[in-house]
C-alpha cells in the first residue's frame, strides 16, 4: 500500500513535469496578479503553467492591512469577483473581502479553469534566443534554501510573465544579464493608492519579446507609488495581460 501511494505521486507529478516542460505561458509567482491572469489564460485554452517558490499560493494576500486579514477593492472589481464566485461586503466606495477567502478563491478558480500551479519551484533565469525570451530556468525551492550547488531544470513557453510582485526577479534578471537600460532599477515610490491603481495597470504589459510584467512587479519596474491593502488593480492588470497574450497569438 505504502509503495503504491508513493508510485502514484511521483508518476504522475513526472506526468505534469513533462507536460509542463513546453507551454504557452509561464507565470512566474502564485500571487494575485499571477493567479488571475492563470486564470483567463486557461480559460482562453493556452496551455498555462504558474510557478511559486513557497509552499503556499496567494502571496502578499494573507495579512490583509497590518495582520487585519481584510482587503478592499474599487466597486469595479465586482464583475470578477462575481465570476470567481468569491464574497464581499460594501463599505462606502469599497468592497471588502476576506483575505483567506480571495486567496484560496483564486488559486482554486486558477487550478479548474486548467492552470497548472507548481508550488516549491523557484525561478532562476531566463532562456533567451534570437531576442526573445523563450523559457525559464528553474529549481526546487528547498534546493535553493539549502545553497546545495544543484543545477537547475528549464521549462520552454512562448511567453514568460513576471507575477513575483516587488521585487520583479524576472525583470531584474533581464536588466542585469540582457537588457541593462530596461528601467533605473527595482523600488516603488511612496503610498498613493489611487495613482498606483490607475498607473500599475495602464503600464502592464510587454516588457521585452516574450516577457510580460504584471501586478506590483509593473510598480517596481516603472517606479510607480505603493498601493497598499487594495487589490482591484491586481485583478485588472493579471486580467489585461491575459488578454494582451491572448491578441497577440491571434494577430
Ligand atoms: O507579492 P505578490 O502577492 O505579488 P502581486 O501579485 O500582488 C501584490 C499584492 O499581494 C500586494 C500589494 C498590492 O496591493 O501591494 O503586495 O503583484 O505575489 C508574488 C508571488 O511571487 C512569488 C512570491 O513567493 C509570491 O507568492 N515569487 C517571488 N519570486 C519568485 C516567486 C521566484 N523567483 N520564483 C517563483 N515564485
Amino acid at each position: 500500500m505504502e509503495t503504491m501511494i508513493s508510485k502514484a505521486i511521483i508518476q504522475n507529478y513526472m506526468q505534469r513535469l513533462l507536460e509542463a516542460l513546453e507551454s504557452d505561458v509561464v507565470i512566474v509567482g502564485a500571487g494575485p496578479s499571477g493567479l488571475i491572469a492563470g486564470y483567463f489564460l486557461a480559460k482562453a485554452s493556452l496551455k498555462t503553467v504558474i510557478l511559486e517558490k513557497r509552499l503556499a499560493l496567494g502571496g502578499g494576500i494573507w495579512g490583509g492591512a497590518a495582520g487585519f486579514n481584510l482587503i478592499a477593492l474599487e466597486k469595479e472589481a465586482q464583475t470578477i469577483l462575481d465570476e470567481l464566485n468569491i464574497g464581499y461586503q460594501t463599505d462606502k466606495d469599497l468592497l471588502i473581502v476576506d483575505a483567506c477567502e480571495f486567496a484560496t478563491g483564486l488559486a482554486y478558480q486558477a487550478c479548474r479553469a486548467g492552470a497548472r500551479i507548481f508550488n516549491l519551484v523557484g525561478f532562476e533565469d531566463l532562456v533567451v534566443k534570437e531576442e526573445r525570451v523563450a523559457g525559464v530556468v528553474v529549481n526546487s525551492t528547498t534546493i535553493k534554501m539549502a545553497q546545495l550547488p544543484v543545477d537547475p531544470f528549464c521549462l520552454k513557453a512562448e511567453y514568460v510573465i513576471d507575477a513575483t510582485g516587488h521585487p520583479a526577479e524576472v525583470a531584474q534578471i533581464l536588466k542585469q544579464k540582457v537588457k541593462r537600460d530596461l528601467f533605473q532599477g527595482i523600488g516603488e515610490g511612496p503610498m498613493n493608492a489611487l495613482v498606483s491603481e490607475r498607473e500599475v495597470v495602464a503600464k502592464t504589459g510587454e516588457i521585452y519579446p516574450g516577457l510580460m510584467v504584471t501586478g506590483m512587479a509593473v510598480c517596481a519596474v516603472y517606479g510607480l507609488p505603493r498601493m497598499g491593502p487594495i487589490f482591484g488593480g491586481m485583478l485588472k492588470s493579471g486580467h489585461k495581460v491575459a488578454r494582451l497574450i491572448v491578441e497577440q497569438r491571434r494577430a
